[in-house]
């Protein structure tokens, strides 16, 4: 079958707006906190940390784009002018002097440009401020650990909650758990994390944190959570085996029902120990399988 350049042209913009309206939806069905079908763009923001995070992407995304047509239109503009037939006699010039002075000083000019909001952000992420509270995360083959010195002292395992064939699985699947952890809105939380065993990463994408969790070491970085709500995250260093099913989930909640929710952990978690070493014979139980 042939086609005409308009019908063509026809198809390729049917294509594009179909494109477009299926990028518009899965955008629309983005829900704060976790991933999207279809999602092309960083999650909604739910920290300042984020915010920035995702105000410098953007703002790079302008400029990658101004350079990228920029160069392109160079190229063809040189193609166009100085082919073989439109200019059968080359000119025999080699330098120039300001030319060259403005393609070394405007790259220049536009990395420090660049750099100047990086470094400030990067700043913003590794400086921990005064913290609220604390929480220490423990990554381990394949789960996550939480102890909360601050509010009892009291620590918890947190497992996928998905039976073991992980076809059977609380939404949102292969994220949920079974004790998230918690935290208070508008509270300036530091993470701690290590490893127990290899090196794990603890990420929560809307959070703007990915931290990796060193056996030997202990890293820190923190955020403030600005809306309530649950948000998801996932081991983000190649681990082992079960690397894709130790998500991590966090519940951002008002302070009363921070409060309420601590208390109510600290009896529930009394016998931490033994609950670790449970869970630890539970997920080797998995790993058997
Ligand atoms: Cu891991």
């Amino acid at each position: 079958m042939t086609m005409s350049m308009g019908q063509m042209g026809r198809r390729l913009l049917g294509w594009t707006v179909a494109g477009m309206a299926l990028m518009a939806s899965g955008a629309a069905f983005a829900e704060l906190g976790q991933p999207a079908p279809w999602e092309y763009k960083l999650q909604e923001a739910a920290t300042p940390v984020m915010e920035n995070i995702t105000w410098f992407h953007d703002a790079l995304l302008v400029v990658i784009t101004l350079i990228t047509l920029f160069v392109l239109g160079l190229l063809v503009a040189v193609m166009v002018k100085f082919n073989a037939r439109a200019n059968p006699v080359p000119s025999r010039t080699t330098h120039n002097t300001l030319i060259e002075v403005a393609w070394t000083l405007i790259p220049v000019l536009i990395l420090v440009g660049i750099a100047i909001p990086s470094f400030r952000l990067l700043f913003l992420e590794l400086d921990v401020p005064k913290a609220d509270l604390t929480i220490k995360a423990v990554g381990k083959q394949w789960y996550w650990s939480y102890a909360y010195p601050d509010n009892g002292k009291f620590e918890f395992d947190s497992l996928l909650a998905c039976d073991e064939t992980r076809q059977k699985c609380e939404p949102p699947r292969l994220l949920s758990v079974d004790n998230e952890m918690v935290v208070p809105v508008n509270k300036i939380v530091r993470v701690q994390t290590t490893g127990a065993d290899v090196i794990h990463s603890f990420a929560v994408p809307a959070f703007g944190i990915k931290i990796d969790a060193v056996p030997g070491r202990l890293n820190e970085t923190w955020f403030k959570a600005t809306k309530t709500g649950m948000f998801y995250g996932q081991c983000s260093e190649l681990c082992g085996k079960d690397h894709a099913y130790m998500p991590i989930a966090v519940r951002v909640v008002n302070d009363q029902e921070f409060a309420q929710w601590a208390e109510a952990a600290k009896k529930k978690f009394a016998s931490a120990p033994q609950n670790s070493f449970a869970a630890a014979e539970g997920a080797k139980g998995i790993e058997a399988q």
